[in-house]
């Protein structure tokens, strides 16, 4: 490139990178993947490498953080929150193990390479012992205090047992992927934007100016450095994180030290198709020199510690075929197309459908049918399709169209000027009415096992099912009469149809669909009133009146029982036998809401069951044994092998003293 074409080019980046920080931190919805605005912003600091004549303070490589947007007091680190050098390749490492050990006049030395949690970096104060602020990165100097919403966060300990006047603890607040997974469903559920991955859903849920929501939103810690205070009995970064484990704060137990960079390259790689499986998200690792005393000797440039750098993850791509677009519906009737793609590996599992979200998502892409495209997992989670290949066109590729009627009722369908959403609005549209069904029996709701989407489908072909009401009116023979069913598969089904009947109210209530009322919504309303009746009897302002109710879910509810079908299909359940009440109990408070804890050890202070008692009483459920849903683990004395599982699977750990005061927050 000659100067012209190259200062051109610096000028179109400096641009790109200066929309895209303004998307990424002042508004909070990034558009593109971090791993792009890497590459941009790298392109551009080589450029003005090499002609340093051309830097000017108005460029986003001269500028230390973005915007804050407003809401929380602004908080100045008592020592600035570094960031990290970035290097994208196995030779980037081995000039940064040259750099340093020449620097270090080839002394030996040894590195910790720990996994870089795609979360956001916070610092949490600590005064003789008790927690007092915690505040986020923000630009590396000044942060937000967040201490309110902090403090929500079990895995963050609200006493330390240390003497010192003043600490700094500095980590990754995350969140676990099966909450993030919880949390997307959830927001569908009620009608809202999922998040697009566990960071955006992290930093949205530290960024709640109402604590109780960020409360509700399972987020987690891992911490890793000290800032302000460093205590000088620790000598090294693996002594530092054997010491904050023993602070009970949550430490990643990925770590490994080596003394070798070919070695740190291995096992770097050694993640490669791990990763995956991983229950938090992770966008590379960071590779830090072992000794403190290496480290002081090495310091830090104005941004970044010269002793530690980080090599990113390229998110994993696959480029593949669209062979379709086919459109779905859901049970409010909306139509979402999906790409149908020529199934292709990526990131541990075959993909062969994304999700293209609405019209104008297809339209702003330019995603054609018969396009090659590229994909990648946002999130490393949900696969989407990044862009069409464009130098892959033939001419044969077809642009897509919405269908003007439904594709299942061949109704008419509406998009609502303003909205994204083309909605089918016949009631009786057996595509609509079949997912209706489908939410009806899934787990959370009614939980009957065996009645799949095949199954209901066959259902209403053969006609012996129109609503939800009539599945309890199934018989034998109607179900014989189908394909695949034998005697003892009908007589499965009909029990589960049967032991659905007391599922409890709550259930009911969620199982209907009335827009916006969640699972936890339904549980809410069912403990509260204690009966459908009471329910439908309830004005707004009694529905307002209970936490967690709005004026959006209350409006719903009232409009969904003003519709005289509806209140059919309530007596039809009811005459079935399906039960409609539940057991009034007013919830001391949820701070264990959504909790699924296990209770290992032996308690000095109570009982096991007192303590299963607490927590139920707090909104969560006890199990007996750990697996990936355990949100919590309780230690008493002398725990045994369910300790050994959580510190494997990475669940938050806490004592039965910081147990005790989590029973009493709010
Ligand atoms: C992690 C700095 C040092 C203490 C500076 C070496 C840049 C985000 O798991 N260690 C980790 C992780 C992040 C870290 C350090 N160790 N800095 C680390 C980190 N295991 N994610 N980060 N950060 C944290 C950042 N954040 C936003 C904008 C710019 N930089």
């Amino acid at each position: 490139m000659d100067d012209a074409a190259l200062l051109a080019r610096l000028q179109e980046l400096r641009q790109k990178i200066d929309e895209l920080s303004y998307q990424y931190y002042t508004l909070d919805k990034p558009t593109v993947t971090d791993y792009e605005y890497d590459m941009m912003y790298r392109e551009l600091e080589n450029i003005e490498k090499a002609h340093p004549q051309w830097v000017t303070p108005d460029s986003p490589t001269q500028r230390v953080g973005s915007k804050i947007s407003g809401g929380f007091a602004k908080y100045t680190h008592d020592r600035p929150m570094l960031s990290l050098g970035d290097v994208f390749s196995d030779d980037e490492l081995r000039e940064f193990d040259q750099r340093v050990r020449s620097d270090l006049g080839g002394e030996a030395l040894s590195y910790v390479v720990e996994l870089k949690i795609d979360g956001l970096a916070v610092n949490l104060i600590y005064e003789h012992g008790q927690f007092i602020r915690g505040v986020t990165r923000g630009d590396g100097r000044v942060g937000e205090d967040i201490t309110n919403n902090v403090r929500t966060i079990r895995t963050i300990p609200l006493r330390i047992p240390s003497t010192s006047p003043h600490i700094e603890i500095r980590g990754e607040v995350y969140m676990p992927v099966a909450s993030f997974m919880q949390l997307n469903a959830q927001r569908r559920d009620d009608e809202l934007e999922p998040f697009a991955n566990p960071r955006n859903a992290a930093a949205g849920s530290l960024r709640q100016l109402d604590p109780r929501i960020t409360a509700q939103r399972k987020l987690a810690f891992f911490a890793y450095a000290l800032g302000g205070a460093e205590d000088n009995t620790i000598t090294s970064q693996e002594e530092l994180l054997a010491d904050l484990q023993k602070f009970h704060f949550q430490v990643n137990q990925e770590y490994r030290t080596f003394t070798n960079i070919e070695d740190v390259i291995t096992f770097i790689h050694s993640w490669d198709d791990r990763r995956d499986s991983l229950p938090y998200a992770t966008d590379g690792m960071v590779v830090k020199v072992n000794s403190f005393a290496q480290q002081h000797r090495l310091g830090n440039t104005v941004k970044i510690p010269r002793w530690a750098i980080a090599y990113k993850f390229p998110p994993e791509q696959a480029k593949t075929k669209v062979l379709g677009i086919s459109v779905s519906l859901g049970r409010t009737g909306v139509l979402t197309p999906a790409a149908d793609l020529k199934p292709v590996r990526l990131a541990g599992t075959t993909v062969k459908r994304a999700t293209l979200h609405n019209e104008d998502f297809i339209k702003e892409k330019d995603i054609r049918i018969g396009d090659t495209v590229i994909i990648q997992k946002a999130g490393e989670i949900i696969p989407e399709v990044v862009r069409p290949v464009l130098a892959d066109r033939t001419g044969k590729e077809q642009i897509f169209v919405m269908p003007k009627t439904c594709p299942s009722c061949g109704g008419p369908v509406v998009r609502v000027e303003g909205e994204a959403a083309t909605r089918c609005i016949n009631p009786d549209c057996p595509a609509v009415i079949g997912e209706k069904i489908a939410h009806f029996v899934s787990r959370d709701a009614m939980n009957i096992d065996g009645l799949g989407d095949a199954i209901v489908q066959q259902l209403l072909d053969h006609h012996l099912i129109q609503d939800v009401g009539d599945i309890y009116g199934l018989r034998r023979e109607d179900l014989l009469g189908l394909e695949g069913f034998g005697e003892k598969s009908a007589d499965n089904l009909l029990k589960a149809i049967e032991t659905s009947k007391s599922a409890g109210l709550a259930r009911v209530l969620f199982a209907l669909g009335i827009r916006f009322v969640g699972a936890k919504a339904g549980r809410i309303l069912a403990e509260s009133f204690g009966s459908m009746e009471a329910i439908m009897a309830a004005s707004t302002d009694e529905l307002t009146a209970l936490d967690d109710i709005g004026p959006r879910i209350a409006d719903s509810i009232a409009a969904y029982f003003a519709v005289p079908a509806h209140g059919d299909l309530i007596r039809k359940l009811a005459a079935y036998g399906v039960v409609m009440t539940a057991e009034k109990r007013q919830l001391l408070n949820a701070s264990f809401d959504g909790e699924i804890v296990v209770l290992t050890g032996k308690l000095q202070t109570m009982t096991r069951k007192e303590a299963e008692q607490a927590v139920e009483l707090r909104g969560g459920k006890c199990t007996s044994s750990v697996t990936k849903k355990t949100t919590l683990v309780v230690i008493g004395s002398d725990p045994g092998s369910k300790y050994d599982k959580a510190r494997t699977l990475g669940t938050p750990i806490i004592t039965e003293e910081e147990f005790r005061d989590w029973l009493q927050r709010e």
